[in-house]
C-alpha cells in the first residue's frame, strides 16, 4: 500500500504509544505536521521554545516509561531541542525527536538552516538517521523507536521535507516492540557476593535510579542485614519514604548519616547507581560491591572489589533466597541516630520559618510538601530548588520527584510540570522554580500552559539571584560576582498573561498562599515567593576545600568591602535566628 513517508511516520509512532508530540512547525516540518494533522492519533503540543517542548517530553516518557515525540525545524528549530535531549539521555527518556531538514537537492551545499544531523547530535542521541530516500524510511522509524524504547534515551530522525512528502510503498505500519529483557548475575558471582556479606560485619547500601522498581527487595535486604540505606538524588524517591533503614543522601546536597554509613560500613553495595560524585565515596578501605544492568557503570566511579551486570530487582531477589541474616544493630542503630540528629537540624529553620523575614526556602518546601497531596508530581530546577526538594519535600509510594538530576541543566522544572500534567490530567504538578530558570525559559511557555489551562503549581524562589553559582563561588573561595540581577514581580507577570498568580513576601502569609495555589483547578497558577538570597545550604558532610573556599571567600568580601553581605549571610546561617 502506497503512503506518504510522514503518513508511515505517524501511524508508527502511534502504534508504539506515542501520544504527544512537542514542539514548533515551520519549512521543512510543514508537510511532517500535514500528517500528524491527517493522523489524528497524536495531540500536537505547539509550544513556544523547543527546549521547553523537550523538557516536557522527557518527563511524560520518563514517567510514563512510554514513548513521546518532539519536533523542530531544519536548522535553528533543531538546535533548540539539544539541550533537552542531552537530559533525556542523561535520565533514561525514550523521546524520539523529528528534526525537520533541507530538502535533499540542496543537502551538503552549505544552504540555508542546513546542520548536519550525525555531527550535531553525535553526544546526545543514542541512534541518529537522515532519511533521504522513502526507501529508508519503515526501517528507520522502526530502529529509532525500537532504541529510544528499548534502551531508554533519545534517538533522532532528520527528515527533509521532499522526503517526508514522498510516497512510500509499505505493507504495513506495523512495530513490534519486545519487553526489555531482564538481566541477572552468573552464580558464581553470586556465590561470591553472598560470601563477602558473610565476611562482613557491617554493610551499607547505597542505591540510585536502578532500584525503581525493586525498592521491597532493597528495603528487605537492608532488614536482613542490618544495613543503613543511603541514596543519589535519583534513588531517594524510591529508597527513602517508609524506610526504618533510611539514612539520606551523601553530595554536595547531602543530608543525614549516608556519608558516615558508607565510609564506616566494612562492605558497601552500591546498587543501581551512577553517583558521579567520586570524592563522597569511600577509597579502598571499604570493600565495595557494584551490581548495575548497565554494565559500563561497573567501577566507573570508584574501584570496586566485585561487579555484578544485573536488574537490581531480579539481582536482589535471587539474592535474598541465599544470603543469610545479621543479627547485631549497632551499626545501623548509629547511622539511624545520626541521621535523625541532622533531621533536627533541617528542622530548625522549618520551625521558626514563620517568624523569619525574608522567608526561609526550608519553611517555604516544608510546608508545600506538607500541603500538597499523597500522589503529587514534584519537580525542581537545577539550582538551589533542588537542594530544598532533597531536604525538605518528603516522597512518598505515589508522589515522585523528578529534575535535571544527571544533566543538570537550568530550567527544567516547569516545562517538566507542564509535561506530567499532560500525561497524568488533574493530579497535582508541581514545579519549584529558581528566578533565574523562569525567567530563561518558563516564562514564554506560560502561555502555552495559559492555552491548554494545565493545573501547574509554579512556586518560584525569587532571591534576585543565581543563589546556587553563588553558594559555588563562595565554596571555590571567590567574591559572588555575575550572579544577581533584578526579578520582576512574577505574579502581576503571570496575571497579565492569563494565569492566576500569588505573590508571597510575608512568611505568615506562605501556607495560605500555598494553599490556594495547590487549591487552583483552573489552569497554571505562579505563587512568587520572596526568598531568603542568604540561606545556606551546607552538605551534612562538609569537605575540607569547601571549608576553606568559604573561609576565603568570606576573607576576600570583607577586604573588598562586601561587610554587609558577610554579616547577613553569617547572621542568617549560624541560627542567631
Ligand atoms: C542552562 C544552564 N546554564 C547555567 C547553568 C549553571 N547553573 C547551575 S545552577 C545556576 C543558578 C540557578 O539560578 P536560579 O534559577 O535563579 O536558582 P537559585 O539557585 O537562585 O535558586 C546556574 C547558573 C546550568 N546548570 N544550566
Amino acid at each position: 500500500m502506497s503512503r506518504k513517508v510522514a503518513d508511515l511516520l505517524w501511524e508508527m509512532l502511534a502504534k508504539a504509544g506515542v501520544k504527544r508530540c512537542y514542539g514548533i512547525v515551520g519549512d521543512a516540518l510543514n508537510p511532517v505536521i500535514d500528517a500528524l494533522r491527517r493522523n489524528g492519533r497524536i495531540d500536537f503540543i505547539h509550544v513556544r521554545h523547543e527546549e521547553y517542548g523537550v523538557f516536557g517530553a522527557v518527563a511524560e516518557a520518563y514517567l510514563t516509561g512510554n514513548p513521546v515525540a518532539v519536533c523542530g525545524t531544519a536548522g535553528p528549530g533543531v538546535v533548540h531541542l539539544f539541550n533537552g535531549l542531552m537530559d533525556a539521555r542523561k535520565e533514561g527518556a525514550p523521546v524520539i525527536a523529528i528534526a525537520g531538514d533541507t530538502e535533499t537537492n540542496v543537502l551538503d551545499t552549505f544552504t540555508l538552516e542546513e546542520l548536519n544531523p550525525y555531527k550535531f547530535f553525535d553526544t546526545a542521541s543514542l541512534y541518529t538517521a537522515r532519511v533521504v530516500n522513502p526507501e529508508q524510511a519503515r526501517s528507520v522509524f522502526n530502529t529509532a523507536i525500537l532504541t529510544a524504547v528499548l534502551e531508554r534515551g533519545p534517538t533522532v530522525i532528520s527528515l527533509p521535507g521532499d522526503v517526508a512528502s514522498a510516497d512510500v510503498e509499505v505493507g504495513s505500519a506495523q512495530i513490534t516492540i519486545p519487553a526489555t529483557p531482564v538481566l541477572g548475575p552468573t552464580d558464581a558471582d553470586l556465590n561470591r557476593l553472598v560470601e563477602m556479606i558473610d565476611d562482613a560485619k557491617t554493610v551499607a547500601i547505597f542505591g540510585g535510579d536502578g532500584c525503581r522498581y525493586a525498592r521491597d527487595e532493597v528495603i528487605e535486604l537492608a532488614k536482613r542485614l542490618k544495613a543503613p540505606v543511603g541514596y543519589a538524588f535519583r534513588g531517594k524517591q524510591w529508597l527513602e519514604h517508609d524506610n526504618p533503614n533510611a539514612v539520606g543522601m551523601t553530595g554536595l546536597i547531602g543530608y543525614g548519616g549516608a556519608y558516615g554509613a558508607i565510609h564506616e560500613a566494612e562492605l558497601l553495595l552500591l546498587l543501581g547507581t551512577d553517583f558521579p560524585f567520586s570524592e563522597f565515596l569511600p577509597g579502598d578501605k571499604v570493600k565495595k560491591v557494584q551490581i548495575d544492568k548497565n554494565p559500563k557503570h561497573i567501577g566507573r566511579r570508584t574501584n570496586v572489589d566485585l561487579g555484578l551486570v544485573g536488574d537490581i530487582k531480579t539481582t536482589l531477589t535471587m539474592l535474598l533466597k541465599r544470603v543469610h541474616e545479621k543479627t547485631d544493630k549497632r551499626f545501623l542503630e548509629k547511622h539511624i541516630a545520626e541521621t535523625n540528629s541532622f533531621h533536627d537540624l533541617l528542622q530548625h529553620y522549618v520551625d521558626k520559618g514563620p517568624g523569619i523575614k525574608p522567608i526561609r526556602p526550608e519553611f517555604l518546601a516544608k510546608t508545600l510538601s506538607d500541603l500538597a497531596s499523597d500522589d503529587a508530581l514534584f519537580f525542581a530546577d537545577t539550582g538551589t530548588a533542588v537542594i530544598w526538594l532533597a531536604r525538605h519535600i518528603s516522597g512518598g509510594r505515589n508522589r515522585r520527584l523528578f529534575g535535571s538530576f544527571s544533566w543538570a541543566s537550568m530550567a527544567n522544572a516547569a516545562p517538566n510540570a507542564f509535561g506530567a500534567q499532560l500525561a497524568y490530567p488533574g493530579r497535582q504538578t508541581i514545579a519549584l522554580c529558581g528566578d533565574g530558570g523562569y525567567s530563561m525559559l518558563a516564562l514564554g511557555d506560560l502561555l502555552t500552559q495559559v492555552e491548554r489551562r494545565t493545573p501547574v503549581v509554579q512556586v518560584i524562589l525569587n532571591n534576585d539571584s543565581l543563589d546556587f553559582v553563588k553558594i559555588e563561588q563562595q565554596e571555590a573561595g571567590i567574591i559572588p560576582f555575575g550572579v544577581d540581577f533584578k526579578s520582576p514581580n512574577f505574579a502581576k507577570v503571570a496575571e497579565a498573561m492569563g494565569a492566576k498568580g500569588i505573590r508571597i513576601e510575608d512568611p505568615a502569609d506562605v501556607r495560605e498562599g500555598l494553599a490556594e495555589a495547590l487549591a487552583h483547578k483552573d489552569g497554571p497558577v505562579v505563587v512568587d515567593t520572596v526568598v531568603d538570597p542568604f540561606a545556606l545550604a551546607m552538605p551534612s558532610h562538609v569537605p575540607f576545600h569547601t571549608v576553606k573556599g568559604f573561609t576565603l571567600s568570606v576573607a576576600k568580601q570583607v577586604l573588598s568591602g562586601r561587610m554587609d553581605s558577610v554579616i547577613k549571610t553569617m547572621e542568617r546561617n549560624v541560627r542567631l535566628v
